[in-house]
């Protein structure tokens, strides 16, 4: 579908466009809003719809609905937090690479077996949460993110909110950035960040030179990885282009060093930019060498694939370290922030396919600020980078920036002040070919002293910032703690997205378990339990197994209600199964202590929540 990105011109031109949301949902709130005293809206007297300056209030009345699910990146808890926007509200939490007893998250044999397939570590490093896309747009299928500690990339499931699979991917040591190859999500990007030997199998332990890293393409149905690229220098920040050719990556430590100060001794390092088809094309041709598992095609700078007319990684120059790079909405250009330089780098995608020297490609510099990280956009012509160490927003145009090449033009059209620190900021579906243009959250690493003390270890600080209204300027509407440690978010319309309110049986491999058809079956040491859960009670009064058993029990919620879950909790075995309306699921354990354990339902189900238990006799041997 090349095509339909070069035939989008239903697009209106990006500098003609105006704010388009009109917050009729907001003006029908206002009147039940009127008699909060001090609580103006989003109305104000002009009736254009639009806020005026210092009027913006993303309030978000009792039992009303945000107009967006932001998926925020937790860190190192290894998890994706969901946001509601403009509330800011925590909706949910969704454990990605570690356990969690709340959801049951580890605790049944399907999640727990895939925890331990992909490496069985206990915790992970959500960076980067990518939504899948259908023709530039989000289709409310899935959410990627990347493990930074461990090397995987990770499949969350939107109909049920939860990981479905992850994959341990060969030969890298940290997966850091992630994102799709639009328009379609043909690819999910991994992209190595520590360079390593290659195999890392104790060989070649000590001379850097012979290190690597890789990005590995990944296929989002299968999470099979499909193919992989390794290059010179670590990777760090990717993005794809929107047509499906390119994929961008930011890299650091040209100089393949192994120290801080040997890392920073060049000018420049580089944006990498993969020419996909070229590289699928290498790989059908069998111009690969297998590596732990998967086809690797050499695109270190010197390679024969990098040597003729169409090399499959082209390096561009830009100045040292850079951070983030995204892709305009437009996809006209791929933008890399300098990091430890002030400025950016504009480059024009069409005419990377067109120079020889891929630095000819690069049309803008402009000068941000200092510690410029990561950029969004707002479809209407202007892009918002993150100054860390100046602990700002700026905002500036990117035509100007590209005309300022020649006319000396400030792009820069003003900063807001961020509390404090700021790594990624985020527009609402600013990754996608149509951006909202209406919120921003700039993820700030840090809080200081903007909330009341929790000791040593502060909150970070998502601060949510109008950018609607380009005559009033950037308005700080909130602050929001969160949780060590959020990196990067995805802003998603809540439209676009069809949570299921209860499960469907056909979705998973358990044997639904009915009323009447719970069953212990015996055989050779091994029980096999059966039982529905309702409120309220199990479908068994009482289990009894033999010391040394090994007994899997396959629980059903047979509930049709939405929101009544129950759990099957067993008091000195480890063992808590979360159970939604109509989900099964299944836990295996040896009963190797004798006695007598209430098994409970966790979820508070009804009035008889407590009475709603069983009891499990483990029989001495
Ligand atoms: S990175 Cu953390 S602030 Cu992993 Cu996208 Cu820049
Ligand atoms: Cu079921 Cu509490």
């Amino acid at each position: 579908s090349e095509s339909e990105i070069d035939a989008g011109t239903e697009r209106e031109p990006l500098f003609d466009r105006i704010p388009r949301r009109d917050f009729m949902k907001a003006g029908a709130a206002a009147g039940a809003m009127g008699s909060l005293a001090g609580c103006t809206g989003l109305l104000n007297d002009q009736d254009d719809g639009l806020a005026a300056a210092g009027d913006v209030d993303a309030s978000v009345p009792p039992g009303e609905h945000d107009d967006y699910y932001a998926f925020l990146s937790g860190g190192h808890s290894g998890e994706i937090r969901v946001y509601g926007v403009p509330s800011m509200r925590q909706l949910m939490r969704i454990p990605v690479f570690g356990r969690e007893s709340a959801r049951g998250y580890g605790y049944d044999d399907r999640t727990s077996e895939m925890l331990d397939e992909s490496g069985g570590y206990s915790w992970g490093d959500t960076h980067h949460p990518r939504v899948s896309q259908t023709d530039n747009d989000y289709d409310g299928r899935w959410a990627f993110v990347n493990d930074k500690a461990n090397g995987r990339m990770a499949r969350i499931n939107l109909k049920y909110f939860e990981t479905d699979a992850i994959v341990d991917i060969p030969n890298q040591q940290g997966t850091h950035g992630a994102c799709c190859l639009l328009p379609d999500t043909k690819y999910v990007f991994g992209v190595g960040e520590f360079r390593v030997p290659m195999p890392n199998d104790g060989q070649d332990l000590t001379d850097p030179d012979s290190y690597t890293s890789t990005i590995a393409a990944i296929d989002p149905e299968t999470m099979n990885v499909e193919w992989e690229v390794l290059v010179d220098g670590n990777m760090d920040n990717g993005d794809g282009s929107k047509e499906g050719r390119w994929f961008f990556a930011t890299g650091y430590n040209s100089e393949h060093a192994t120290t801080e100060s040997e890392m920073s001794s060049t000018d420049t390092d580089w944006l990498k930019a993969f020419d996909v088809p070229a590289i699928e094309e290498a790989v059908e041709n069998g111009q690969y060498e297998e590596i732990g598992g998967v086809p690797v095609v050499d695109g270190t700078r010197d390679s024969d694939l990098n040597g003729g007319d169409r090399p499959i990684v082209r390096y561009i120059d830009v100045a040292k370290s850079p951070h983030g790079v995204s892709v305009t909405p437009d996809n006209q250009y791929a933008i890399a922030s300098g990091k430890l330089d002030p400025t950016a780098s504009v480059i024009d995608i069409e005419q990377l396919a067109e120079v020889d020297d891929p630095n000819d490609a690069i049309v803008g510099r402009p000068s941000l600020g200092m510690g410029p990280l990561h950029t969004a956009y707002d479809g209407r012509g202007h892009a918002y980078t993150t100054l860390f160490i100046d602990s700002q927003v700026v905002k500036w145009d990117i035509e100007a920036a590209v005309e300022a090449e020649a006319q000396s033009e400030d792009p820069v059209v003003e900063k807001i002040d961020v509390h404090y620190n700021p790594g990624h900021l985020i527009a609402a579906e600013s990754y996608t070919a149509d951006p909202q243009g209406d919120w921003l959250i700039s993820l700030n690493k840090l809080s200081k002293d903007r909330f009341l003390n929790v000791g040593p270890m502060k909150p970070e600080n998502d601060q949510l910032i109008y950018i609607g209204d380009d005559e009033a300027g950037m308005q700080l509407v909130k602050d929001t703690p969160s949780y060590a440690e959020p990196h990067d978010a995805s802003i998603v319309s809540a439209d676009k997205i069809e949570p299921a309110d209860i499960y469907d049986p056909e979705d998973y491999d358990e044997e639904f378990v009915d009323h009447g058809e719970s069953d212990i079956v015996r055989e050779d040491g091994q029980v096999h339990v059966k039982m529905y859960s309702t409120r309220n009670e199990f479908g068994f009064q009482e289990v009894t197994v033999q010391e040394g058993d090994e007994v899997t029990m396959t629980v059903t919620n047979i509930e049709q209600t939405p929101d009544i879950l129950h759990s099957l909790a067993i008091p000195e075995h480890d063992i808590n199964l979360k159970l939604a309306p109509q989900e099964t699921r299944e836990v295996t354990f040896t009963a190797d202590e004798p006695g007598v354990y209430w098994m409970y339902c966790a979820f508070f189900c009804s009035a008889l929540h407590l009475e709603m238990r069983s009891r499990l006799i483990v029989e001495p041997a």
